[in-house]
Parts: C-alpha cells; sequence; structure tokens
C-alpha cells in the first residue's frame, strides 16, 4: 500500500476516547471527514480482545482506500491482514516487523527529536509521527517539545516521507503550528471528543488546506 502524497490530517481511533461498541461508527465518521490514515491505539487493551474490531477497521478502512494501521502489536496487524504499523520508539525495529508483515506494509515511527526523526528515515520508516509539540492528556507524562524544530524536520525529513506533527493540536492552536512549517497532522483527542465528528474533520481539512 502506499501512502498518498496529498496526506494532510491523519486519525486515530483511540479506546481512550470511544467506546468499543461507537467505535466503527466514529471510524467511520474520521473517513467520512477526510483523514488519509486511520489507526486504532489501544493502550492497555490486550492485543487478542482486539482482533474482531481490528478485521472490521481493516475492511471499513479498504472499502473506502484508507491505509488501516496497527499501534504497536505486530502480530495483530498480522492477523487482521492491516496494511500498516505504526511503533514507538521503543517498539522494535521496522526491519523486524517487515519481516513479519512484509514488504509491502507500511510502517511509521513516533519520533520525539530531530534525530531520532532522521534516524526513522534512515531505517527506512514510510512515515514519521513529531511530537507531542504540546503536553497532551492522551500521552501522559510527556513534555511538549515545542514547535521549533518542525521546520528542520520538515526539510530533512520530510523531503522524502510525510511529516506527522502531533500532540495537543486543536483548532486554536493549529495557525501557529502550521506557521511553525508543520504541513500534516495527528489530531486525536480533539477530533473524538467532538459531537459531529465528520464536520470537524472536514473543518480541520479545510484549515491545513488552506
Ligand atoms: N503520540 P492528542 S502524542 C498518540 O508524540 C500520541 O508520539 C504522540 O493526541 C507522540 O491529539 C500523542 O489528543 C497523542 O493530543 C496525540
Amino acid at each position: 500500500m502506499t501512502l498518498s502524497p496529498d496526506a494532510l490530517l491523519y486519525g486515530i481511533l483511540d479506546l481512550g476516547y470511544v467506546e468499543r461498541e461507537r467505535s466503527v461508527e466514529v471510524a467511520e465518521q474520521l473517513i467520512l471527514g477526510g483523514v488519509s490514515l486511520l489507526q486504532l491505539r489501544a493502550k492497555g487493551h490486550d492485543p487478542e480482545t482486539l482482533l474482531n474490531l481490528a478485521k472490521e477497521l481493516t475492511t471499513l478502512c479498504s472499502k473506502h482506500h484508507v491505509p488501516f494501521i496497527v499501534n504497536d502489536h505486530v502480530q495483530l496487524a498480522k492477523d487482521c491482514g492491516a496494511p500498516g504499523l505504526h511503533l514507538g520508539q521503543d517498539d522494535g525495529s521496522l526491519d523486524e516487523a517487515r519481516s513479519i508483515l512484509g514488504q509491502h506494509v507500511l510502517v511509521g515511527r513516533s519520533t520525539h527529536s530531530v534525530a531520532q526523526a532522521q534516524a526513522a528515515l534512515a531505517e527506512g520508516a514510510d512515515y514519521i509521527g513529531f511530537g507531542p509539540l504540546f503536553p497532551t492528556p492522551t500521552k501522559k507524562g510527556r513534555p511538549g517539545i515545542g514547535l521549533e524544530n518542525i521546520d528542520i524536520v520538515e526539510e530533512t525529513v520530510g523531503y522524502a516521507i510525510p511529516v506527522f506533527c502531533i500532540g495537543g493540536i486543536k483548532p486554536s492552536n493549529l495557525a501557529e503550528v502550521k506557521a511553525a512549517g508543520a504541513k500534516r497532522v495527528v489530531i486525536v483527542s480533539h477530533l473524538l471528543k467532538t459531537a459531529d465528528v465528520a464536520a470537524e474533520t472536514r473543518n480541520i481539512l479545510k484549515q491545513l488546506s488552506l
């Protein structure tokens, strides 16, 4: 699967914010609103209990031609046939993940500094997350890294693979984030906590593409 060069907004279905019963519906709202990738993030959930949901999301995303990305769990990604996997800094090598999932699978990496971003490009990531720009309840206990290094990461990594800025991004700071050089973003809690997920996703996309 390839990642569209036009991808501006990456949606995450985080089970910390969405009840299991509503999760496929909310995922579809994100997709209808225009996210270009969709990740399942389920911290604290046993991966085996996620298989049915992951299979449903694989089918849904495939129907809409949106890459479905499983966070953290290589085996779950394999078992549900997801076309993508996202790994944090401590979640093993991309090569190892590709040896399990196949070379065609998209693999992304979370990065929290310029050096990590450049290392992720060197190890062959298909895209990176860069953040958290601001402290965020979605990823507790991490300081915000601020906006200073976005332009250097865009310059030295973003020419080759998409860089998605992440962490505490919402409409009130989106202009500032863009002015610092960000082209693409991940927005989690703001989108998942809003009443009309599809409409708000469209709103954000409009702001991003201005
Ligand atoms: N990863 P929100 S920040 C899942 O910096 C995640 O790697 C981050 O959620 C990183 O939009 C983050 O609610 C949370 O702040 C993003």
